[in-house]
């Protein structure tokens, strides 16, 4: 039986909560106020508040420099970013995507009447399997999104080899990603685009927010004018744009936070070793490892839970981390093709997709940033190795664990009928 530093009882079983105030995935961390208070006070002294401003120049051009990139291009946020990025690359017909993301992935292409065909990711490294793409192609397939979950990147060159060979785009919704390398190239610099989050919930972020980044010219230029509703001079709109401007308070933002970017990524490596070490040798429980050797942001903390030696199933720990008003996460359960309108919309993809509902069913987030302190991860820590020792207890008031999302439901199990 596993040993308990402390024995205390759960929350779910009538215990008093660990925490009085709720614990979550995704706090915002918060810069230099006095640096975002002065971009503030100038961006009003300009009386320029939009429009690409000075700020979002600056912004723009510290990423750029940042990333290693030939274009930055700031967005209002990442969703607008990624429709800004599939129809500048003329996108069309069909595009396969992984189920495993949050959602905005597929909606930035329902949302423009292509269909996201639903590949099923590598169960290791939870993206796009490369393989699993190809078998989706077809004479109506013109691109490909990987998306690098966690901020782990996706298998770039098998990605690449597979949109060579049949003269596809790729674009990377690197949401996750800012910050992050891959053989000691900065994400930004994959594919023929990627495109970053800035939302308040990421480790860096501009209240609201996005960039796509490409060493396209052209394509660069495109999307440059679809930004702003396909204006070139004043009266001159020469394209069909939209609106996906940033605004100068979020560069403010944005410019701030890149000055304590290293201070961030300090705090999330410090508690991500603090997870590491509360969780080793509970059995059933697997931190997500991240590559070391590479610039990485740790602002995910991912656990998969095997219920078969914990015991407990990972909706049932959410149950007793809630509880304990840990707010932990399933992302990105149960997958988007379970998602309207992609559940009624395409009801057979669960078909090809395996993996996704294994790693959906198993995958557990917990909170970290700089809102999180060390001693409250232990606490974490604790109440998931209790929860394991209670199992039994724990399972009681809860009621028959979930059934495996591998299982196909009765609404697909009719749609599979011919
Ligand atoms: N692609 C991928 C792979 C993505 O993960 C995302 C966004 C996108 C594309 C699209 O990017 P954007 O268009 O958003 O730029 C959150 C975020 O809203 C979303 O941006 C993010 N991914 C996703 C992973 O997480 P929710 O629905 O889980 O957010 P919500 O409102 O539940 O917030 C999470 C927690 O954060 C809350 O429990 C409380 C806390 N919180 C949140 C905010 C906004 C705060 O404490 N303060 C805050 O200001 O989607």
């Amino acid at each position: 039986m596993l040993a308990t530093k402390e024995t205390r009882r759960l929350a779910i079983l009538g215990g008093k909560p660990a925490f009085s105030q709720p614990l979550c995935v995704g706090r915002p961390n918060i810069g230099d106020r006095q640096l975002f208070m002065k971009y503030i006070s100038q961006a009003l002294d300009n009386r320029w508040l939009t429009n690409q401003g000075p700020l979002v120049v600056e912004f723009e051009r510290q990423l750029s420099r940042f990333l290693r990139v030939k274009h930055c291009l700031a967005v209002c946020n990442a969703t607008l970013g990624l429709e800004l990025a599939i129809r500048a690359l003329g996108m069309q017909g069909e595009v396969i995507v992984p189920s495993f993301t949050f959602v905005a992935t597929a909606h930035a292409l329902q949302w423009q009447g292509i269909t996201p065909v639903f590949a099923d990711v590598d169960p290791r490294t939870h993206t796009l399997d490369p393989h699993a793409v190809e078998r989706l192609i077809n004479p109506r397939t013109t691109g490909i999104i990987g998306v690098h979950l966690w901020g782990r990147p996706c298998d770039t060159d098998g990605l690449r080899r597979v949109a060579r060979k049949h003269r596809l785009r790729l674009l990377y919704d690197a949401a996750h990603a800012f910050g992050c390398s891959h053989r000691g190239r900065m994400i930004g610099g994959f594919g023929h685009a990627e495109v970053f989050s800035f939302h308040a919930t990421k480790f860096f972020h501009t209240f609201e927010g996005g960039a796509i980044t490409t060493d396209d010219d052209d394509l660069a230029a495109r999307i440059r004018l679809m930004r702003n509703f396909g204006f070139a001079g004043y009266d001159d709109v020469v394209y069909l744009g939209t609106n996906g401007k940033m605004n100068e308070i979020s560069a403010a933002m944005g410019l701030a936070n890149l000055r304590s970017l290293g201070d961030v990524i300090t705090v999330n490596y410090r508690n991500y070793s603090r997870y590491r070490q509360g969780l080793a040798g509970v059995p059933g429980l697997s931190l997500i490892q991240y590559d070391e050797r590479e610039r990485c942001s740790f602002q995910y903390i991912v656990v998969d839970v095997d219920a078969r030696i914990t015991g407990i199933h990972r909706d049932r720990l959410v149950e007793v981390l809630h509880a304990e008003n840990v707010i932990a996460r399933r992302y990105f359960w149960p997958g988007c093709h379970r998602m309207e309108p992609y559940r009624s919309l395409y009801p057979q993809a669960s078909v090809h997709l395996p993996q996704t509902q294994n790693v959906a069913d198993r995958v557990l987030v917990l909170p970290t940033g700089t809102a999180v302190e060390e001693h409250q991860i232990e606490t974490i820590c604790d109440i998931l190795r209790q929860a394991i020792v209670d199992a039994d207890a724990v399972r009681r008031p809860l009621g028959p664990d979930p059934l495996s999302g591998s299982t196909v439901d009765k609404e697909e199990e009719r749609a599979l009928v011919p």
